[in-house]
């Protein structure tokens, strides 16, 4: 892999290159390659998942040139010196971006001042693309975010038992089951006003964000791959999801996953100092609802996936997905507790 990732830092000008593998994401090899005073960001895209590259390229170039035209900062994308953004090799796919060397991320665990600053972050950038033609975006994976999509690929999953898991989780499936009112708000959304279609990020995790190293600033949201026309919970809900717990998705001590509420309030008020006049009436009504929607969604796609023996994630031991899913569906039970008792709100 290594000299793969070497051959193609080569492609986008950097000879020799030293490579630091970056191991945040479930889906792309991500290496930071360097040579001399020069760093890019190296990926090579999964295209199991991303089947079209292309689309990845096309999409960034144009959330790049539209806010280019506001003044607000993406890293750019880098060709190839054969002036390509994409670099193809026995198979393998390879594109590059800027690297920005004073920054830092945060996988879990921020302070409240990250987090608000991470949600208002996402919320700029969101407010900043509101007026970019939709239509100029095309998803990269279709129905990403349809939450009926995803409890139906969770079915077929259970009916296929592919790897024959199924007996085996029969708490998590009731659990996941006995949730289907989320699927039904969900399909609510569709040909409401009250609920508009924007161009979202799609992958909010407060990873996904660069921070400044020396002002401690959000820099900017990073990882457009999925990048497409969706409802107001896509973003502020995986922000919610992927913060709110002290412990990651991937911890198997989820029987010990608490919300930390100072998060939870950092997060809803960084995230509407910059969409509270973007969003409606009744989006705002229901931002509450966005973590329980994105929590339940990565529970499906997680359980959806070890039934399916573990084709889409990558995984490091046998049961991780089977871990990811009880963890996720752990964090929605308490999530649930959460808006029921503490905010006032029924869950549906
Ligand atoms: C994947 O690879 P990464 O970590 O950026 C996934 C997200 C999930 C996330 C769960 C294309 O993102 O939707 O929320 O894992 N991306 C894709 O950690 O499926
Ligand atoms: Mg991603």
């Amino acid at each position: 892999m290594n000299s793969e990732a070497r051959q193609a830092a080569e492609a986008f000008g950097l000879k020799d290159a030293g490579l630091q593998v970056i191991s945040e994401g479930l889906i792309h090899q991500t290496f930071r390659a360097t040579a001399g005073t020069t760093s890019l960001l190296l990926q090579q895209i999964n295209t199991r998942v991303f089947t079209k590259p292309e689309l990845l390229i096309s999409n960034y170039l144009h959330i790049c040139h539209h806010l280019k035209s506001k003044n607000i900062f993406l890293p750019e994308a880098v060709p190839s010196l054969s002036g390509n953004y994409l670099y193809f090799s026995n198979g393998t796919v390879w594109r590059a971006t800027a690297y920005l060397p004073d920054t830092f991320t945060v996988s879990t665990h921020p302070t409240p001042d990250l987090a608000f600053r991470a949600a208002a972050c996402f919320a700029r950038y969101l407010e900043a693309l509101s007026d970019l033609n939709p239509n100029l975006i095309q998803p990269a994976i279709s129905d990403f975010h349809n939450l009926r999509n995803r409890y139906l690929m969770f079915e077929e999953a259970c009916e296929r038992d592919s790897a024959n898991r199924k007996m085996k989780i029969s708490f998590l499936i009731d659990g996941l089951r006995s949730r289907f009112q989320y699927v039904r708000f969900f399909d609510s959304l569709a040909g409401n006003s009250g609920f508009v279609l924007r161009i979202m990020h799609c992958d909010c995790k407060i990873s996904n964000i660069l921070f400044d190293r020396n002002t401690q600033q959000a820099v900017c949201p990073v990882d457009w791959d999925t990048a497409m026309p969706g409802y107001f919970f896509s973003d502020i809900g995986d922000l919610i999801r992927s913060t709110v717990s002290a412990l990651p998705e991937s911890s198997p001590d989820f029987t010990l996953l608490e919300i930390r509420k100072d998060i939870y309030h950092a997060l809803t008020s960084g995230y509407l100092s910059h969409a509270a006049g973007l969003l409606t009436e009744t989006e705002k009504q229901y931002l509450h609802y966005a973590g329980l929607l994105m929590t339940y969604m990565q529970a499906l796609r997680f359980t959806t996936d070890y039934l399916n023996g573990d084709v889409y994630y990558k995984t490091t031991y046998p049961d991780q997905n089977l871990h990811r899913a009880m963890n996720q569906l752990t964090l929605l039970e308490k999530l649930e507790a959460f808006i029921t008792f503490e905010m006032n709100l029924p869950v549906f």
